[in-house]
C-alpha cells in the first residue's frame, strides 16, 4: 500500500489518535489549557508525528475527513472534561489548506452544537506561517470562526514576520512563542532580548505570551522572568493520552 493508501485506511480504521498536551501559567503551575495534537498509530511503524502525514493529507481530498477526525475525538473529550468539572479551553491546530476552506466555520460551529461543546471552550490555533503567507485569503474565514465565539491563538510566533498589530479586533487570546527562540533564551543575550521585546509586545496589546517548547527548569524560570504568562513542554509534561488527562489536570487544578 502507499503512503496515501494507508492514510485513506488510517481514517477508516481509527488509527488517528488524539494527544493533549498541558499548558500550564508560570506562577503557579497550574493547568489553564490543553493543546490537541494528531499522532498516527501505524500497525507496522508505530506512533507517527504529525509532519509525518499532515502535509500529505494537506495535499489530497482526505483534508475534510481528517478535519471531521480530529473535531470528532477532540469535541466530546472536551465535553467530558467538562463533565468532571475541568473546564480549561483546549486547543485545536488549523492548516492553511484547512483554514482556505470557506466551509470550515460551519464544520466548526456543527460539531460544537453536536456534542453541546460551549464555543468559548475550543480554541483554535493558527500558524504565523499562515498569517504571513494567506492573510488575506483566510482572514474572512477567521472572522467567522471569530463569530462563533471560538478563541483564537496565533502559533509559532518568530518564525515569520508578521506584525502582530494586524490582530487587531480578533479575539486573539494568546501568541505562541516558537520553541526555537524559546530555546535560544536562555542560549544568548541576542536571544534574550528577542524573546523578551516580543513578550512585551504582546502584553502590550493585552494578549498572553505563551512558551511551546519548555524542556528545563532554566527555561521555566527564564520565560517567567520576562513576564510569559503561560508554557507548554517536556519540562510539565509531555502531550498525554485522552485517558491520562483527567488525572493529571486534577493533581495540577
Ligand atoms: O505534536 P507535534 O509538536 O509534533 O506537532 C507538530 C505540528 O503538527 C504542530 O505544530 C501542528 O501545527 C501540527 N499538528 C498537530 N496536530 C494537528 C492537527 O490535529 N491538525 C493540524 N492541522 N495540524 C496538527
Ligand atoms: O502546533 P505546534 O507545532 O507548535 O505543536 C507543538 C509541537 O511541540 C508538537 O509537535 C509537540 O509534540 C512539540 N513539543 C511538545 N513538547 C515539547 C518540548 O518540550 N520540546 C520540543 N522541542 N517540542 C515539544
Ligand atoms: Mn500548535
Ligand atoms: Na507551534
Amino acid at each position: 500500500l502507499s503512503l496515501f493508501g494507508e492514510l485513506r485506511r488510517a481514517l477508516v480504521e481509527d488509527e488517528l489518535e488524539m494527544f493533549y498536551q498541558p499548558k500550564v501559567r508560570l506562577a503557579d503551575r497550574r493547568a489553564v489549557g490543553l493543546e490537541a495534537l494528531v499522532r498516527w498509530r501505524h500497525p507496522q511503524r508505530g506512533v507517527l508525528p504529525p509532519e509525518e502525514f499532515v502535509p500529505m493529507v494537506e495535499q489530497s481530498y482526505l483534508m475534510r475527513s481528517f478535519t471531521h477526525e480530529v473535531l470528532e475525538q477532540t469535541l466530546p473529550r472536551i465535553a467530558a472534561w467538562g463533565a468532571e468539572g475541568f473546564d480549561v479551553p483546549v486547543s485545536v491546530n488549523l492548516s492553511a489548506r484547512e483554514l482556505l476552506d470557506p466551509t470550515l466555520p460551519d464544520i466548526v460551529a456543527a460539531g460544537l452544537r453536536r456534542h453541546g461543546v460551549r464555543p468559548d471552550r475550543l480554541r483554535l490555533e493558527i500558524s504565523e506561517r499562515v498569517m504571513v503567507a494567506e492573510a488575506d485569503a483566510v482572514t474572512p474565514t477567521i472572522l467567522a470562526l471569530a463569530d462563533l465565539g471560538v478563541s483564537l491563538s496565533l502559533d509559532d510566533f518568530g518564525t515569520g514576520y508578521f506584525t502582530l498589530a494586524r490582530l487587531k479586533g480578533l479575539p486573539v487570546e494568546e501568541i505562541k512563542i516558537d520553541e526555537s527562540f524559546v530555546r535560544r533564551s536562555v542560549a544568548d543575550p541576542d536571544g534574550r532580548v528577542i524573546v523578551e521585546s516580543a513578550v512585551d509586545l504582546v502584553g502590550t496589546l493585552g494578549m498572553h505570551a505563551v512558551a511551546e517548547g519548555v524542556e528545563t527548569e532554566a527555561v521555566a524560570a527564564a520565560m517567567r522572568a520576562m513576564g510569559c504568562y503561560a508554557a507548554q513542554g517536556r519540562f510539565f509534561a509531555p502531550p498525554l493520552e485522552a485517558g491520562d488527562v483527567s488525572a493529571w489536570l486534577l493533581r495540577n487544578d
